[in-house]
């Protein structure tokens, strides 16, 4: 009996420090800003480079700005190109100063900037319309909407929203604060980079986060493992 509760209590052990780890080693890139620097970001259109900066956002929180005008101020690409195209893409994201139609979120799947996938967010606020949400393609340079919803009047300027994109296979999974609010199907991969955007706005940015997405048979595999080595473990117990 006592034998027993001790294996409970190790295998329950080793189960939550498994979930921990993968946790952890699910992230493969994360960037705070903390260090006042913006390395390993590269603004496009390189002309409009000097408006992507790190701020104090006032409470000591260094974020990356962009400064944006109408127009401007598209995207920023990182360095670090994931080795998986099954990931998400995530970034907090405040619009300080909204243009009309102007939108606000990440982009990734993306070979350069003429070709990937964007996700942003828009308030209609101070321009007399609804909210809406925007996923968009781009293809040699051109920008397919692929869709654009209203989004009711949930977002406001000056609040952080953390914007996500979840790539598997060609599924595009897009995030407002963990809540799936668009899922298309049938878009592949243009590529493994990923960044941020702003389309003609002045935008925060932080906390920009990648993390592999597990296919689900890779999810299976790992439960119908842990379900043989509870088996083989009775089995033993039995001799
Ligand atoms: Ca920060
Ligand atoms: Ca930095
Ligand atoms: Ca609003």
């Amino acid at each position: 009996m006592v034998k027993k509760l001790f294996f409970i209590l190790i295998s329950i052990f080793l189960l939550s420090s498994f979930v921990v780890a993968t946790s952890f080693a699910n992230q493969i890139f994360f960037d705070d800003f903390q260090d006042g620097t913006a390395d390993g970001w590269t603004p496009y259109p390189t002309s409009y480079a000097s408006r992507w900066n790190t701020i104090d956002d006032g409470s000591g929180n260094i974020v990356y700005w962009a400064d944006g005008r109408p127009g401007q101020d598209r995207f920023a690409l990182n360095d670090f190109i994931p080795s998986t195209s099954n990931y998400r893409v995530s970034a907090d994201v405040k619009i300080v100063r909204g243009e009309s139609g102007s939108h606000h979120g990440v982009f990734g799947h993306a070979s350069g900037v003429n070709d990937g996938y964007g996700f942003g967010i828009y308030d209609g606020d101070a321009w007399g319309t609804d909210d809406f949400i925007i996923l968009f393609k781009l293809e040699a340079g051109v920008s397919t909407v692929i869709e654009s919803s209203f989004y009711d009047d949930k977002l406001n300027d000056h609040q952080w929203y953390n914007i996500g994109m979840e790539f598997l296979g060609d599924t595009i999974t897009c995030y407002i604060d963990d809540t799936r609010v668009l899922s298309v199907s049938g878009y592949s991969s243009l590529g493994n980079q990923f960044g941020v955007l702003t389309w003609g706005g002045g935008t925060y940015f932080d906390d920009v986060t990648v993390s592999p997405v597990p296919e689900p048979a890779t999810i299976l595999l790992v439960g119908v493992g842990l379900v043989g080595i509870a088996g083989a473990r009775r089995k033993l117990k039995k001799k």
